[in-house]
This record gives structure tokens, C-alpha cells and sequence, in this order.
């Protein structure tokens, strides 16, 4: 049993949050721990840094999640805060500060290795890096402290997995994320409208969008690598949200050729988010972190600073090292 679980059931107030630009595993992971927790009678706030988008509303149907910049109250001094799906404080923004001193204790829930420039201790992670989703590692905190399942939990939990494995894409050989949809699907919850709210939510501008951007797919590392690019006004002109901009990655995964990929999304003048995915040869997760970043083996991210030309030359050349190294390792066997 994890050392955490006496303080939990012990703890009367508890404070949830995530990762900035939240996405359907750290809100699916704080809305289930939500309703397992106030099952169980604590006093529980969703605080969040930014806004939901607007394809997760149908879970937070009680508007339970709230924003920091638009508290319904203060935040109080609170037993407990958790963090879900990352465990790099800098993306919680200014938000971090202020859970850092009013809980008495903060947690971070995730599946992403513990990064080098921040470590924890054990009292201050629950962190699975096999787990599949943040929330298939809070189904298994629900079943630590003995709470019932119900259709108001199954659901984000659901949601989680659906979300971070897109539909079972990514579950690296495990049967558990099966495993544990299977039993959340005796609950009276819908997965063909789970599968319309987080995929099949295109808008027209949306499908305009797409067609610009993958008609600008660059290839590099005789074809392995690929590149696409989103300027901040092309969304702007179409009326495309940040979060509508996550799929684009994958569709550009379903290259065969392709190896990793990486998306330079553009959030303000010279600077950048950046994402990078790897089919399973290179590791990316390394690269992310020298470059500032964090995240999975074959999924990381960072944010650059700099002029398009720069930080484009920048990630080549981290991505040329990876690469070279693959290759010399092919040649001498
Ligand atoms: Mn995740």
C-alpha cells in the first residue's frame, strides 16, 4: 500500500490541479479523484491554470473545475494538493506558489519519469511510468482506498485512457488500459460519445485548417523525420483553439517512413511549443529534457525561445545526434 493512502483518508480538505493547457487525462484524473473523494466526504476544489477547452464541458457538467484566474473564493489552506499528469511545477505557472503554501502536503500523480531538475521525494509523487494514463493510476488510487465505482467516476476515468492511449493506439503491449475500460464500461456511461466529444469534434475551419498545415510537412533524415509548423495566425484566421492543434502530431506519425516527428506550434512571437513523437526506435524524452522539456520515451515536449530559423536548427541538430547514434548502431551491428 502506498504510504500516501493513510494520509488521504486521513486528510479532511484537498486541492486538484494540472498541468497548464490542460488536455483529457489530467482533467479526466482530477474530475474521477473529484467525486471518489467527496464520495468519501472530503472537502475537495478543482483549481486549474487555464481555461477547459471546450470539448472536456461534458465533465464538468457541475462546473466543478475552476480557474485560477476566476476563483469562486480564495484558496484556503487545504490537507492535501494534487497535481495529475506531469511533475515539472513550472507548468503549473503561478499557480504552483500559491498550492505550495497553503496545502500541507503536495502530490504529484503522473506516468512521466521524474525529471532530473526537479526530484521528489517519495511522500511527494504517486508516479507509474508503465501506467498507460494519469487516470489509469488514479483507478488504481480509488481502489487503494476502497471507493465504490460509480458512473460518475468511470466516465473521466474512461475519458483518461481513451484520451492519452488514443483509442488504445498506445498501450505498449499491456492489457491493463483494456482491462480496466472493460470494467469501467459496466457503468452506465457512453464510449461512442467519449469518442465523439475528443475526436470527432472537427469543425469546418477546422478540416481547412488541417489542409493547409499537412500540405507543409517538411522531411528530414532521408525521410524519417518529419516537421510541420502552425503559425499562430493561421489559427487566429481560421478561429482555431490551442487544443485543436494536438492531433496534427499524429496524423503526421502515419507516415510509414516516419520515424519521430516533430510540431512547432507558434504561441507568441519567437516563441514556441514543441512537441516530439516517436514510433519506438529513438527516445525523445532525453532530447525534450536538454532542451529544457520533459515527458515520455516516445512523447515529450518543450518551449523554445528564439526566431523560427534558430530553434528549427536547434532541435535538427538534437534530432541529428539521435539519429547518427541509431545509425552507427546499425552499422556495427
Ligand atoms: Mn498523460
Amino acid at each position: 500500500m502506498h504510504p500516501l493512502i493513510q494520509e488521504i483518508q486521513a486528510a479532511r480538505s484537498v486541492v486538484l490541479s494540472t498541468h497548464t493547457q490542460p488536455d483529457g487525462d489530467g482533467i479526466g484524473s482530477q474530475v474521477a479523484l473529484y467525486w471518489a473523494l467527496r464520495k468519501i466526504g472530503k472537502n475537495v476544489r478543482i483549481i486549474n491554470v487555464d481555461a477547459i477547452p471546450k470539448k472536456y464541458v461534458f465533465l464538468n457538467t457541475h462546473q466543478i473545475i475552476e480557474s485560477f484566474d476566476n476563483l469562486k473564493s480564495p484558496i484556503e489552506k487545504a490537507d492535501l494538493g494534487f497535481i495529475f499528469d506531469t511533475n515539472d511545477p513550472k507548468l503549473l505557472l503561478n499557480l504552483w506558489p500559491q498550492l505550495k503554501s497553503q496545502c500541507r502536503r503536495v502530490v504529484f500523480v503522473d506516468h512521466h519519469p521524474i525529471l532530473d531538475r526537479h526530484p521528489l521525494k517519495s511522500d511527494e509523487n504517486i508516479i507509474d511510468v508503465e501506467a498507460s494514463s494519469t487516470g489509469q493510476i488514479v483507478f488504481d488510487l480509488i481502489k487503494s482506498l476502497q471507493i465504490p465505482l460509480d458512473a460518475q467516476i468511470a466516465l473521466p476515468i474512461y475519458t483518461s485512457i481513451i484520451f492519452d492511449t488514443n483509442y488504445f493506439r498506445y498501450v505498449r503491449g499491456s492489457p491493463t488500459p483494456h482491462l480496466i475500460a472493460a470494467e469501467l464500461l459496466r457503468y452506465d456511461i457512453d464510449p461512442l460519445n467519449v469518442h465523439r466529444r475528443l475526436f470527432g469534434n472537427h469543425t469546418p475551419n477546422k478540416l481547412k485548417f488541417l489542409s493547409q498545415i499537412l500540405g507543409t510537412v517538411e522531411y528530414e533524415m532521408a525521410g524519417r523525420l518529419g516537421l510541420v509548423r502552425v503559425k499562430k495566425a493561421d489559427m487566429a484566421n481560421l478561429g482555431i483553439e490551442m487544443d485543436e492543434t494536438r492531433d496534427i502530431i499524429d496524423m503526421v506519425m502515419n507516415v510509414e517512413t516516419i520515424e519521430a516527428a516533430v510540431l512547432f506550434r507558434e504561441d507568441d512571437k519567437d516563441q514556441f511549443k514543441i512537441s516530439f513523437r516517436s514510433k519506438g526506435i529513438l527516445t525523445v524524452n532525453g532530447l525534450a529534457q536538454s532542451l529544457g522539456g520533459g515527458g515520455h520515451q516516445f512523447a515529450s515536449g518543450t518551449t523554445l525561445k528564439g526566431p523560427f530559423a534558430e530553434v528549427r536548427k536547434n532541435v535538427l541538430n538534437a534530432f541529428a545526434t539521435l539519429f547518427d547514434a541509431l545509425d552507427r548502431k546499425a552499422v556495427s551491428g
